[in-house]
């Protein structure tokens, strides 16, 4: 202990604070970690402390800030003491009711102090001890040790780094992974390379635009209000349960208590699946298109299709009913290529999907898609692919709620662009509240736009634009490795670019461990002059730096406002003060600016403070006539002095005190109310009046332009109907390349992506272990806890067996986002599934993380559970 208060002598936090988080942090401990005896470098072994303290004595509830991307929103509360966090609890601003519901927090929200206040936060400015300006030694990054810097030193030293980067290789040398602060100096400074990529949505987000022309691929479904009215519901590749944590699963509970059937179709009995009792469809992952061509074949066999619907609203059908050619002027760009210019000739009329999926006219060779066909190779049987389409087809209103995990895989255009071509053959969307969508995150079971929104910053510093902002310039996810080590890029189809990246910059994210093929960008890191990132642990990301500035968590910020859940908004507000030496990221590009011989209004005119307040100011709340947007709160001349900002008083709802109290604003509901969402009602109504934004002003079953945008991208091809298609490491080519386990990267309740992970709470709570079904297990010798091996061509992970029949055979489940520790054999121990997945750009430009061909074998070693693991704790 007394090693540990020298160090923080100097620090901005007191001893009498620290003595006190202290003891906070052991009671925390005592209640928490029966059955996990963690090691003495955890931050959970404080203990030392003779008196008893009184510790809630003055203490005040605070709304503290959950802002991680973990697909809900929830309100969590602290009672704090002197900027001590004793304990926590959610919401109990209201009584809960299903139609008012509270906004419960999640076990890694309710955990949060042992993140912000752990022993391993990153305390110092840092840099390696072997790495400088002239002898960077890149080839022992993640191996060398740290050196304490003070800020100066820091601030010195990356600003001259940088500069000497931009003056010996140009702007686009520097590649950014992520984070928004230090990119707008790199702007002052001539630009940078950026990173692009869809990652959450795999493929919904431009097929749906192209197909549906809309871009609420996310949103466009029903509220949960509407949502109960839905006879059927089918969760194809979704389990909100453990992907939106907070009210999902609890609205999906008063549908089923008001009659709604949930059908679940997934590799695994997911966690929404058990919570919901519903109908489980074990597939094979990444199959998913050949059953539901399987379902419509069947559909039309049996004449349920809705021709009436198809001939009105829909193209490229049959052969009566292809896309002209003759476009209306075309309103949704996606694309960000201007250049790109679409289709305009008319569609071969024997291309039409009836003839496909029926194996008719131009298909006849090819054969129909029936069940039986769908069934080889999804491995549902084909009785039970047969029941789904009458059931889907004669159920109405039905709405199918995909996951993004589905549409996570290479070549992914086909799969929502048969579920959605599934919805138009039933006519099961756009009436009723009935729709087919990627409604996962923060919109599962809840669509819509956001009722209550905060205002803008208003920033007003007008930067340099970065020359380098179009996807043409950027690195895609699945290249940027190979791109540094090889120094080329695909600009778009037939057109490569050199690149020469020497400065890497991870602010918030963690690309490394995050996107595909970590060992490559190892390899990458290791390449380059400089890596520098910025975060308040050592994630991979830091661990493979050469300098590491230490931020604030929002917690030691001035506040924020949280949105999400489209119903609410949260205020989070101060907590604590910054702990340690951690500064904000706005702060520290100020700092490295002004060493670059900047003013720091030239990067922010405005401090944080007054950026929170032009948030508040600008709140706003849809009216009761889901219309008119009207101020929020009610500002008074005391409040504008009190946080000590320029502004003027206005009248809201709310006052700024109630807000700030309660720590939430909730939208109430009532049935039949103006916040009903009913995806493409006006276009269901009269088609010819609202046209949706395709090309062709109708949904598209033939649809030219994204089979012309997939062409443009140049990674892949994609038809302009949605056919099945064989992918790069889907099931075939595991079973052809000897890799017959095809590995599923779920989102995992324990953390949110890589963040909590050092959590150890959380850690003995949900272990990273490795789903695998009885049958494999048996024939390969595995019991339940036995530590296995699991390796594709570009690395291995050792985790230990949860031995199950919850999951699809020759299929491994293993929650994605573990935090990569490589031992002396190469083994990933941790278990982070992108250490196995392999650098494949694909489609519009996505990541296919559930493209994932593995062996798995009995692992001879020994494997200490990662609860009792030391952390990551660089100065004490
Ligand atoms: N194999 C596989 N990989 C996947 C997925 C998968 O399904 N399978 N899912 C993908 C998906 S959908 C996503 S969205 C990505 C997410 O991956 P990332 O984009 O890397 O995001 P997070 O894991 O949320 O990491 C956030 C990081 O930012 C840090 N941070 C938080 N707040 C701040 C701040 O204010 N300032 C700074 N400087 N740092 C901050 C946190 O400590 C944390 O290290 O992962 C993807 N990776
Ligand atoms: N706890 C937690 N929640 C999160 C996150 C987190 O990291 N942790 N991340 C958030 C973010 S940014 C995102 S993008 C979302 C992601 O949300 P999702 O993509 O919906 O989540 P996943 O867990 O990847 O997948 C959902 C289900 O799909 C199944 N599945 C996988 N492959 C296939 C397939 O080929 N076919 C079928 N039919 N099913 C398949 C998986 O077994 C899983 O049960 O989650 C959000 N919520
Ligand atoms: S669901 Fe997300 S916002 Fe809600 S408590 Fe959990 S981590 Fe925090
Ligand atoms: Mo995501």
């Amino acid at each position: 202990m007394g090693k540990i208060l020298d160090s923080t002598i100097g620090s901005d936090i007191s001893r009498r604070k620290f003595l006190a988080l202290s003891a906070g942090a052991a009671a925390l401990a005592g209640a928490g970690m029966a059955g996990c005896s963690p090691k003495k470098e955890s931050a959970s072994t404080v203990t030392e402390h003779t008196e008893p303290i009184d510790a809630e004595e003055g203490a005040t509830w605070v709304t503290a800030a959950c802002w991680h991307n973990c697909g809900g929103r929830c309100l969590n509360k602290a009672l704090v003491k002197d900027g001590v966090v004793l304990r926590q609890k959610t919401d109990d601003t209201h009584e809960d009711s299903p139609d008012y519901p509270q906004q419960r927090a999640c076990q890694r929200g309710r955990s949060q102090r042992m993140q912000v206040f752990g022993a391993d936060r990153l305390k110092y400015p840092m840099k390696r001890k072997n790495w400088s300006p002239e002898e960077p030694h890149g080839e022992l990054r993640g191996e060398d040790e740290w050196e304490r810097i003070s800020w100066d030193e820091a601030y010195e030293l990356v600003a001259t780094e940088i500069k000497k980067i931009y003056d010996e290789y140009g702007p686009e040398s520097v590649f950014v992974l992520g984070g928004s602060e230090l990119p707008r100096v790199f702007q002052l400074m001539g630009g940078y390379t950026p990173r692009w990529g869809q990652v959450s949505w795999g493929a919904w987000p431009d097929a749906y635009a192209m197909i549906m022309g809309s871009p609420g691929y996310s949103s466009d479904a029903p509220d949960r209000l509407t949502l109960r009215k839905q006879k059927l519901v089918i969760l194809w590749g979704a389990n909100p349960a453990n992907s939106s944590a907070g009210n999902p699963t609890y609205n999906y509970l008063q549908a089923k208590k008001a009659g709604t059937k949930f059908v679940v179709i997934d590799p695994r009995y997911n966690e929404t699946a058990e919570a919901l009792d519903a109908q489980w469809i074990p597939i094979r992952p990444s199959t998913d298109t050949a059953m539901i061509l399987g379902m419509i074949n069947h559909i039309i066999s049996q004449g349920l299709h809705d021709k009436e619907y198809l001939d009105k609203y829909c193209v490229g059908f049959d052969s009566e009913h292809m896309p002209s050619g003759e476009y209306p002027e075309y309103t949704y760009k996606p694309l960000e290529r201007n250049e790109f210019v679409f289709a305009s000739e008319p569609a071969d009329p024997s291309q039409n999907f009836y003839d496909y999926v029926m194996g008719e006219g131009a298909f006849a060779s090819e054969g129909a898609k029936t069940p039986e066909w769908a069934s080889e190779i999804c491995g549902v049987d084909a009785e039970t692919i047969k029941q789904l389409a009458e059931e889907y087809a004669t159920t109405k209103p039905a709405t199918i709620f995909a996951g993004g995990a589905p549409a996570r895989i290479n070549e992914g255009e086909c799969l929502p662009h048969a579920m959605l071509t599934l919805g138009m053959v039933c006519g099961q969307i756009g009436r009723d509240g009935a729709s087919v969508s990627g409604t996962m995150h923060n919109s599962a079971s809840n669509g819509g736009g956001a009722l209550v929104s905060p205002g803008g910053a208003g920033v007003k510093v007008e930067l340099p634009a970065n020359p380098f902002p179009q996807k043409q310039y950027a690195l895609n996810n699945g290249e940027m490795w190979n791109a540094i080590l090889n120094g080329s890029h695909t600009m778009y189809k037939g057109e490569t670019r050199d690149v020469n990246i020497q400065m890497i910059y991870q602010g918030m994210g963690g690309a490394l461990n995050q996107r595909q093929a970590m060992t490559q960008g190892i390899e990458a890191h290791k390449k380059v002059e400089f890596v520098l990132t910025m975060n308040y642990v050592l994630n991979t990301s830091a661990k493979y730096s050469d300098v590491v500035l230490p931020v604030t968590t929002e917690w030691e910020r001035p506040g924020t406002l949280l949105t999400g859940n489209r119903e609410i908004l949260i205020y989070g507000q101060h907590i604590t003060d910054p702990l340690y030496e951690a500064k904000s990221d706005q702060e520290i590009a100020i700092g490295i600016a002004e060493k670059l011989g900047f003013k720091a209004e030239e990067v922010y005119d405005i401090d944080e403070t007054q950026q929170l307040f032009n948030k508040l100011a600008g709140c706003t709340v849809l009216g009761s006539d889901g219309a008119t947007k009207e101020p929020l709160l009610t500002i008074t001349q005391d409040d504008i002095k009190e946080m000590g900002v320029t502004g003027e008083p206005q009248e809201g709802k709310i006052t700024l005190a109630e807000f700030k109290d309660k720590g939430i604003y909730q939208v109430e509901r009532t049935e039949g109310d103006a916040y009903t969402n009913l995806p493409f009602a006006k276009f269901i109504e009269d088609p010819e009046a609202n046209p949706v934004a395709t090309a062709s002003g109708k949904f598209e079953i033939c649809c030219q332009s994204l089979a012309g945008y997939i062409d443009h991208v140049g990674f892949s091809e994609k038809d302009p109907l949605p056919k099945y298609v064989r992918i790069t490491e889907g099931y075939e080519d595991g079973v052809e390349n000897d890799r017959p386990f095809q590995l599923l990267t779920q989102h995992y309740q324990r953390r949110s992506h890589h963040v909590f992970d050092n959590v150890n709470w959380l850690r003995e709570a949900w272990p990273q272990e490795l789903w695998i079904n009885a049958s494999d297990a048996a024939e390969l010798g595995i019991e339940n806890d036995d530590p296995v091996r699991l390796s594709s061509p570009y690395g291995s992970v050792v985790r230990p067996a949860f031995v199950t029949q919850r999951i699809m055979p020759k299929t491994i489940g293993l929650g994605e986002g573990a935090w990569a520790e490589l031992n002396a054999d190469g083994d990933d121990i941790a278990g982070a599934t992108n250490t196995l997945s392999s650098p494949i750009p694909t489609g519009q430009g996505h990541t296919g993380f559930n493209s994932n061909n593995c062996i798995i074998e009995k692992y001879s070693g020994e494997l200490d559970p990662d609860c009792e693991w030391p952390q990551r704790v660089i100065f004490e």
